[in-house]
C-alpha cells in the first residue's frame, strides 16, 4: 500500500523562526493604541499617540467552535517594542472565563515578562526567551510585556471552552507594572 493514500494534509504549517502560522484557516486579530484604553498607567501619554499604531496582533487556528469542551486552540502572539509613558507595550491580559483552564505558552522571538497574577492578587514574573516554556496554571491572569528592543513573538495553546474574563484586569489592573528605569525594567506595585 502506498503511504500517500492514507496522507492527509495537515491544516496549518508554523515557520518555527519567525512563530508565524501559515494556513487558510488561520485568522488574524489586531490590537492598536485605540483598542488599550486604561490598559497602561500614563493614559494621557497612550493618548499622545498615533492611535491606529499597531500594538500588537495574534493569529488564530481554531479548529473546533469556540466555547466547546474538549477542544484545543492554538496562536502567536506578537508585541511590537513601543513604549507608553514608562511603561513597555503589553497584552490587555486575562483571566480565563473558565478560571481553572490551563495554557502554554513558548517563547520564539524577542525578550519580555509574562506575568502572572492569582486570585489574591499575588504576582510574579517569568522571562520569556527563544525556547522558554510556560505553563500558566488554573485561576492565574497573564499577560505578557515586551521589555526588548525588537518584537516579541510567543506561541500559545489553550483549551477550547476556556474563553477570556478581561474585566476583572480591566477594572482592577495588575497588583505590579514593569516599567522602565535607566533603560532597565523594573517592577513597581500599584
Ligand atoms: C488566549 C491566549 C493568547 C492571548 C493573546 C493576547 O487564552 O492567552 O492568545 O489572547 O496573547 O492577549 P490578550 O490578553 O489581549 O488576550
Ligand atoms: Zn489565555
Amino acid at each position: 500500500m502506498i503511504l500517500e493514500q492514507y496522507l492527509h494534509k495537515t491544516d496549518v504549517e508554523i515557520d518555527l523562526t519567525s512563530g508565524r502560522l501559515k494556513g487558510q484557516t488561520v485568522s488574524l486579530q489586531k490590537r492598536s493604541i485605540a483598542d488599550l484604553k486604561n490598559v497602561f498607567a500614563d493614559e494621557q501619554a497612550r493618548l499622545a499617540m498615533p492611535q491606529e499604531s499597531l500594538a500588537y496582533e495574534v493569529q488564530l487556528y481554531l479548529p473546533v467552535p469556540e466555547g466547546i469542551e474538549g477542544g484545543l486552540f492554538f496562536g502567536n502572539t506578537t508585541i511590537y517594542p513601543i513604549k507608553i509613558g514608562n511603561e513597555y507595550m503589553m497584552t490587555k491580559g486575562h483571566f480565563h472565563a473558565k478560571a481553572d483552564r490551563n495554557e502554554y505558552y513558548l517563547g520564539i522571538k524577542g525578550e519580555g515578562y509574562l506575568l502572572l497574577m492569582n486570585e489574591k492578587r499575588e504576582c510574579w514574573v517569568e522571562q520569556m526567551k527563544q525556547g522558554s516554556l510556560h505553563f500558566i496554571g488554573a485561576n492565574l491572569a497573564h499577560r505578557v510585556i515586551n521589555t526588548g528592543s525588537d518584537p516579541l513573538t510567543f506561541l500559545a495553546s489553550w483549551p477550547s471552552d476556556a474563553g477570556h474574563n478581561y474585566e476583572a484586569i480591566q477594572q482592577h489592573g495588575f497588583s505590579v507594572r514593569i516599567i522602565e528605569q535607566d533603560g532597565q525594567p523594573f517592577i513597581v506595585k500599584v
